[in-house]
C-alpha cells in the first residue's frame, strides 16, 4: 500500500484554488546546510560553472542537486500536484548576494516556457533560510486562474529573471513565502510572483525545479531536455538527457550546455536582448 501523501487534501485544493503551497518540509537542517555546503563547495571549485550567470540545469552537473531534485519529499508532493509527471525540464539556483539590489519582476514561469497544457509545477527549495529581509519570493494569490497575460520585457541590471519580464500587479495583495533552509514552497506555472532585494548580511540562496511535468505536457515550440523521473517512456517531442555521474564531469557539462542553449533559444524566443544562460 502506498503510504499516505505528504500533502493534505487542503493543501492540494489551496494550490488549485490559490496556485500555491508553503512551507513543506523536505530536508533537516543538517541536510539543508551539507546541501549548502556542497553548492559553495562546488562554486569554489568551478567557479566559471556556477555563477549569477550560468545558474541553469546545474542539476546535470551537480549529482547533490540531482539527488534533490529526486528526493521522494519533493516527487511525492509533484505527484499530487501533475498528473503523472514523468520528467524535469529544467532547475535554476536563485543566489542572492547579501546586501544586493537583485530582485526578481512580477511574472508567471509558463509565459516564455513553450509547453502545454499547464499540468506542471514548480518546487522552490530553500538552501537557507528565506525571508523576506532576505528577498523571498512573494506569490500573488489566485493570478494563475486566468491564464497567461502580457509581459513586458525590461532587461533591469538588478532584475535576475531572464528577460526582465513583467506584469503590473496589485502588490499589496502578495503574500511572502518564508521558508527554512531545507523548506520548499510550489507554485502554478501561472501564478504571478517575484522577489525583493536581500537587506540581511547573508546569502539567501534557492533552487526552483522549474518544472515536474505531467505526463500529457508537451513542447510548443523547441528543444527541450528533460531528465526522467523513472523508466517509464518519455514522449519522443522531448530529448531525454541524463543525471550526472560526477560533479562537473566532461560529459555532464556537455549536456547541461547543450540543454542550456537550446533553453536559452525558447526563452529568448523573439527577445531584443540576449543574458548569458
Ligand atoms: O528566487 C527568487 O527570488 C525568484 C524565484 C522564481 O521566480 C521562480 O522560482 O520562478
Amino acid at each position: 500500500m502506498r503510504p499516505m501523501a505528504i500533502l493534505t487534501d487542503e493543501q492540494v485544493a489551496q494550490y488549485h484554488e490559490q496556485g500555491w503551497i508553503s512551507p513543506v518540509d523536505v530536508l533537516f537542517a543538517d541536510e539543508a546546510a551539507a546541501a549548502l555546503a556542497a553548492l559553495e563547495e562546488a562554486e569554489a571549485a568551478f567557479p566559471d560553472d556556477l555563477h549569477a550567470e550560468n545558474r541553469n540545469n546545474a542539476h546535470l552537473v551537480l549529482p547533490f542537486l540531482a539527488e534533490l531534485a529526486l528526493h521522494e519529499r519533493v516527487l511525492d508532493c509533484v505527484r499530487s500536484l501533475v498528473d503523472d509527471p514523468l520528467t524535469l525540464s529544467s532547475s535554476v539556483l536563485f543566489a542572492k548576494a547579501p546586501h544586493t539590489g537583485s530582485y526578481v519582476s512580477w511574472h508567471q514561469d509558463a509565459t516564455y516556457m513553450a509547453l502545454a497544457p499547464a499540468d506542471f509545477v514548480t518546487p522552490w527549495l530553500a538552501l537557507t533560510p528565506s525571508t523576506v529581509e532576505g528577498g523571498c519570493v512573494s506569490v500573488i494569490p489566485g493570478t494563475h486562474q486566468g491564464g497567461i497575460v502580457p509581459h513586458t520585457d525590461a532587461f533591469g541590471n538588478d532584475n535576475i529573471l531572464t528577460r526582465g519580464q513583467y506584469v503590473e500587479v496589485d502588490a499589496s495583495t502578495a503574500v511572502d513565502l518564508v521558508l527554512e533552509a531545507g523548506q520548499m514552497s510550489l507554485h502554478h506555472p501561472h501564478l504571478v510572483h517575484g522577489s525583493q532585494p536581500n537587506r540581511t548580511d547573508d546569502r539567501r540562496v534557492g533552487v526552483a525545479f522549474q518544472s515536474y511535468l505531467g505526463s500529457g505536457v508537451r513542447p510548443t515550440r523547441g528543444e527541450h531536455h528533460v531528465v526522467a523521473l523513472g523508466d517509464r517512456p518519455v514522449d519522443p517531442a522531448f530529448r531525454v538527457v541524463p543525471w550526472p555521474t560526477g560533479t562537473c564531469t566532461p560529459e555532464g557539462r556537455a549536456v547541461r550546455a547543450a540543454a542550456n542553449a537550446a533553453y536559452s533559444d525558447v526563452l529568448y524566443d523573439g527577445a531584443e536582448v540576449r543574458r548569458l544562460l
